[in-house]
């Protein structure tokens, strides 16, 4: 049986069921039990010598083959994981800058330069001199000032570390030897340390593994905002969200994955192919919805409802009304393509990295995208016409979501309240206690959690107590689905401080209503806005960022990816609480580094706890920590 929050769904879990298909969930079941060595992270298969692994608790073998300890083991598992989490966050950054480069020489008529301040804001910020200079100047020097921490020769920070950080923290980074001045070879020096035979000190390993995880971080800034460039920034938008988003009377296409270069393409050939779907009988036309990241991106510039988070992605197919999923890469289920075949619905793979057996792949990239793009979109359309009525099962579910909180647009909102300081007001309430602190909410599903439970038993603790959140990934999936990214919510879970600040930050913007209490900054890579507003809330109060009344939760992660994030947003000095152990059970050097280490060293640190309410209690008591040390 699966196991959701969201009780809507178990209709859709009860049908796999009835057709005998099975679910991630049930998967899940048929893996137990997992394999306690890897949970520990004391399996080491890095040499044909191996696989080895250590005895944790017994007399069995304290040591590898070669010699490694469990400590070396461990670390080197872990560093291992933030390295593809770094490797997928940069490529996604670094797809987008080559695209920006291409539309910088006139290469490709398929995208533009939709935002020009905002070209010209990350100008100012890389200190590119704009003087003088066209648009597609600019345009190239950004680009390759963005390229250019992909492949740095010399050992200084790279351009999106040094100009986003506040100025102590990119000292602290420095002194520690950690402020990365290339994300490739950062990733290049984790796989070449953790070779057999190499690194075998887990400190230093760690080290290594805290300056890859800031190419994490470095990739985010780079594809939050020169998608930004490319697409527009993003605005509050109102849509939907849940799988009841999933129209009967449409063509349903599904954009899954995180690459915005391809969903933005799929959502404005789709609004020219209206007619030939109503042709066909679609009388609403054409449906695009969002799942996992990519749903994110085009919920947040194109208010295209989100369907589903991580876990539940298989059940939009399971719906029959789906004709098409148009996937890029990361977090697709290879599942998908099984169930698809079960149903009418054909699964689509866009990227020459990221094909899936049993899936057709039609490649969109800079030059032919449109007109793939169109191919798709036909097919759907002619899909339409095959979908089975008697299996058609859509959850009537869907909340309200107000989205589209980006570090700009908060600042625009803010400044209708004070022009020349626009974030005084945010500050003034944090200072008198208002607002007593701020929730970064990120990360994924897990299939071992309830889904979307701890995301939502967190919030309404937190929310109570008056602190305010903001949410990106999966984490902003859960709080779209769960109705608590409208003004509603802010009525039902606000406490009474956060509603007035709302209500008046709402009514002082010229909205109707309430900002709702969690606010949607965008997908994983997002979490690059969280930094930008943060960075600019310490510089304006002269502090660094582990002195904020600010914590980030990933209540559920799951990819490797989620370790890499939360890592970096440690090394920036933000305590980080995770809802589960990752696999480090086995190395207490490894748990003492990441904890009191790293807080001794950074200021940021990771807390470990289960219990989402347990959870929620200790990051109030972290949140009332600070602001003592600040005095207020
Ligand atoms: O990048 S939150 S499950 S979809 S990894 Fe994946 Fe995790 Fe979702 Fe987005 Ni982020
Ligand atoms: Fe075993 Fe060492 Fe080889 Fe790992 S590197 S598999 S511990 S021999």
């Amino acid at each position: 049986m699966g196991n959701c929050y969201d009780t809507s769904n178990n209709c859709l879990i009860n049908k796999a069921h009835d057709e005998n298909i099975d679910l991630v969930w049930d998967r899940y079941e048929k893996m137990k039990p997992q394999c306690g060595f890897g949970e520990m992270g004391i399996c080491c298969r890095i040499c044909l010598k191996g696989p080895c692994r250590i005895d944790p608790y017994g007399d069995g073998p304290k040591e590898g083959i070669c010699g490694a300890d469990a400590d070396t083991i461990v670390a080197r598992n872990l560093v291992r994981m933030i390295a593809s989490g770094t490797a997928s966050h940069s490529l996604h950054g670094k797809e987008i800058a080559k695209t920006l480069l291409h539309v910088a020489k006139g290469e490709t008529d398929n995208y533009k330069v939709k935002d020009i301040r905002k070209l010209k804001n990350i100008a100012e910020k890389l200190n590119i001199d704009t003087e003088g200079k066209t648009i597609n100047q600019i345009t190239e020097e950004v680009a390759m000032a963005s390229l250019m921490d992909y492949s740095r020769l010399e050992n200084t920070p790279c351009n999106w570390l040094s100009n986003t950080l506040t100025k102590s923290r990119l000292k602290k980074l420095t002194d520690l030897g950690v402020a990365l001045n290339n994300i490739e070879s950062s990733v290049t020096d984790i796989m070449s340390r953790t070779h057999m035979g190499t690194d075998a000190d887990a400190i230093n390993i760690l080290l290594a593994g805290l300056k890859c995880a800031l190419g994490d971080y470095v990739g985010m800034q780079i594809s939050t905002n020169l998608s930004d460039t490319l697409f527009g920034t993003p605005e509050p938008i109102i849509s939907e969200s849940n799988l009841g988003v999933i129209n009967e009377n449409a063509v349903n296409i599904a954009v899954h994955g995180h690459n915005p270069l391809l969903s933005e393409i799929i959502v404005d050939v789709a609004d020219e192919m209206e007619e030939e779907a109503i042709k066909a009988g679609a009388k609403d036309g054409i449906n695009i919805v969002g799942v996992c990241c990519t749903g994110n991106e085009v919920l947040l510039r194109r208010g295209i409802p989100l369907a589903t988070n991580f876990l539940s992605q298989e059940l939009a197919i399971l719906t029959g009304a789906l004709e098409a999923m148009v996937v890029d890469v990361q977090c697709i289920m290879p599942s998908l393509a099984k169930i698809a075949s079960c149903y009418h619905t054909e699964l689509f793979t866009t990227m020459p990295d990221a094909k899936i057996s049993g899936a057709t792949h039609i490649e969109l990239n800079e030059k032919n995208s449109v007109e793939n793009a169109r191919v798709i979109i036909k097919k759907a359309i002619e899909k339409y016409k095959m979908r089975d009525k008697n299996k058609v099962l859509i959850p009537k579910r869907k909340s309200k979501v107000i989205a589209g909180f980006s570090t700009e647009s908060i600042i625009k909102l803010l400044s209708k309240i004070d022009k020349e300081r626009p974030l005084k007001p945010i500050i003034d309430n944090i200072v008198n206690g208002n607002i007593k602190g701020v929730v970064l909410f990120a990360g994924c599903n897990n299939v071992k959690i309830m889904q979307d439970n701890n995301f939502v038993t967190m919030a309404k603790k937190l929310l109570d107590n008056n602190i305010l959140i903001l949410a990106t990934g999966c984490a902003a999936g859960a709080y779209a689905k769960n109705e608590l990214m409208n003004s509603e919510a802010t009525f039902k879970y606000a406490g009474e401080k956060l509603k007035e600040v709302l209500t008046l930050l709402g009514k002082e913007a010229g909205l109707d209503v309430p900002l709702p209490p969690v606010l949607h900054m965008g997908s994983c890579v997002d979490n690059s806005r969280g930094v930008d507003l943060a960075v600019a809330l310490a510089n304006e109060l002269g502090v660094d960022l582990d002195q904020l009344p600010l914590v980030a939760s990933a209540p559920e992660l799951m990819s490797e990816k989620a370790i890499s994030i939360g890592t970096w947003v440690a090394t920036i000095g933000l305590p980080v609480h995770i809802g589960m152990l990752p696999p480090v059970g086995g190395s207490q050097l490894t748990i003492d580094v990441l904890t009191s280490k790293l807080k001794e060293l950074l200021g940021g640190y990771f807390i470990v706890e289960e219990n989402p309410i347990k959870a929620a209690n200790k990051l109030i008591g972290i949140i009332k920590e600070k602001r003592v040390d600040l005095g207020i």
